[in-house]
């Protein structure tokens, strides 16, 4: 067995989100994901919708000494922007939900637990997305920087760690590209425009930090995925050096190396899709400094050149390249066939080490997703055994490890998720968490994930059987 020790004070925890878990109960306000379900059920995996969910917001003091419990020194979740703001265009406060938010906070903090707080998980309020198209307008950027204020003025003193966004290329691809978010438009340009305005509002809320805060630090989680070829031919390197621009580096160079890739923006003119800015802004997104970015990894992405011919009457960033599934690949046969490959987290790391100033960084969301089924019943000592999900969050950790002996700069790991918690148009289709939320009683029941954790967090290692570097 080898043991793996991680830096002192690495933090140990979860992510999840408010529209995720909290429950609509309270809200003065719907969201997109809200009124999307009421409109289209049919949309939703078994119709069900985002109204109760973990009904953190009337069970939060049972599940942060669950997350005591569990090892945690630290969580993220979410402030949602539809629960926490009565006026939009002033950012005046609910008065419920601040004493919710506050009330949450206290009891983190009272055990323990370091709160990290994001201000955006997908959620746009439903009237701003149907009067202005949500961040396909600068003007709904700018009301974003007034709930930042508002939100930086009311708790600032209780977090240290504040998030602009979770995921901001996701709205992109789910609302623009791909129909999996509403509003559901499949539109390149839009796309182009709905990006940039996410990291206008991203650069004006860290400006509201900067002269707010004496101190805190505020970062941005992005997904990244890693881009693999099929091959070594010079047409499938092109394909993989396409999809990370468009996918990785879109976000990554302008948030973390201050500046737009020059071949991106010549794509986006080539195919007309380049958005609508002004020099101002432009600036403003490139002198915006953040003080550390959190990454979620779940799965590789593989691609060839495209063989077929690009069929969309609409930019896609499809046009340059085509998925590829690894023949000799390992899948997860609880998630759609998804790839595992806990190599990729050693591969992100050192990226971010040899290109992007080796900025501080912590792994913001890592998960392996089951159903119900392959987890299995509870067992006759009270706990669900998900020894699948052990084994590669062990993988994964080893890559991690390495990564950080080799010299990357990360301070910590969060889990997804905290207690099963309702996942978009998937709903409850596919598992993460430490805890099975049943959904008839809303009871909380555990996995054998939660007692590995536990062990890792409370010794800040762990120990395996020897894995290759
Ligand atoms: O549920 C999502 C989360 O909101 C963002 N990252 C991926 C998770 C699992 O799909």
């Amino acid at each position: 067995m080898t043991r793996y020790s991680f830096p002192d004070g690495f933090l140990w925890g979860a992510a999840a989100s408010g529209p995720q878990t909290e429950g609509t109960a309270g809200k003065p306000h719907c969201s997109i994901w809200d009124s999307w379900f009421s409109e289209q059920p049919e949309r939703f995996y078994q119709q069900t919708g985002p109204q109760r969910v973990c009904e953190t917001y009337t069970r939060y003091q049972d599940d942060v000494a669950l997350m005591k419990q569990t090892g945690f020194n630290s969580f993220r979740t979410s402030i949602q922007w539809s629960r926490l703001i009565d006026d939009f265009e002033t950012g005046e406060p609910n008065a419920d939900a601040v004493r919710f938010y506050h009330a949450y906070l206290d009891e983190m903090i009272a055990n323990g637990i370091e709160p990290m707080i994001n201000l955006y998980h997908f959620d746009m309020p439903e009237v701003l997305q149907k009067k202005y198209g949500g961040f396909e307008s600068a003007h709904v950027a700018e009301l974003f920087s007034r709930f930042a204020r508002t939100a930086f003025t009311l708790f600032g003193h209780k977090v240290k760690y504040w998030i602009t966004f979770n995921e901001p290329i996701v709205p992109v691809e789910g609302g623009y590209l791909y129909d999996f978010h509403y509003p559901c438009k499949q539109d390149g340009k839009l796309a182009a425009q709905v990006a940039f305005n996410i990291m206008l509002a991203h650069a004006k809320a860290v400006q509201v930090f900067r002269e707010l805060m004496g101190s805190g630090e505020i970062g941005v989680v992005l997904n990244l995925t890693p881009t693999y070829t099929r091959s070594d031919s010079a047409e499938d390197k092109k394909a993989a050096w396409y999809a990370d621009l468009l996918f990785n580096r879109s976000f990554l160079d302008p948030l973390v190396k201050h500046q737009f890739p020059k071949a991106l923006c010549e794509l986006l003119a080539f195919h007309h899709c380049l958005p609508d800015t002004t020099p101002e802004d432009v600036r403003l997104i490139t002198d915006s400094r953040i003080d550390f970015l959190g990454v979620n990894y779940y799965v590789p992405r593989r691609v060839q050149a495209r063989e077929s011919a690009y069929t969309l009457d609409y930019f896609s960033p499809e046009y340059y390249f085509e998925n590829y599934v690894d023949p000799n690949g390992r899948f997860n046969p609880y998630r759609d066939n998804n790839e595992i490959l806990p190599v990729a987290v050693y591969d992100i790391a050192r990226n971010i080490r040899d290109n992007y100033g080796n900025i501080k960084w912590y792994l913001a969301e890592i998960g392996i997703a089951m159903d119900l089924e392959s987890e299995g019943p509870v067992q006759a000592d009270g706990v669900i055994d998900d020894g699948f999900r052990i084994g590669l969050m062990e993988e994964h950790l080893v890559q991690l490890h390495h990564a950080i002996r080799d010299g990357a700069n990360c301070f910590g790991v969060h889990q997804w998720t905290f207690i099963d918690n309702w996942s978009w148009i998937n709903a409850f289709k596919r598992r993460y968490g430490f805890y099975r939320l049943d959904l008839e009683t809303g009871e909380r029941q555990i996995k054998r994930n939660a007692l590995w954790f536990r062990e890792l967090a409370l010794s800040n290692q762990f120990s395996t059987e020897e894995r290759p570097s």
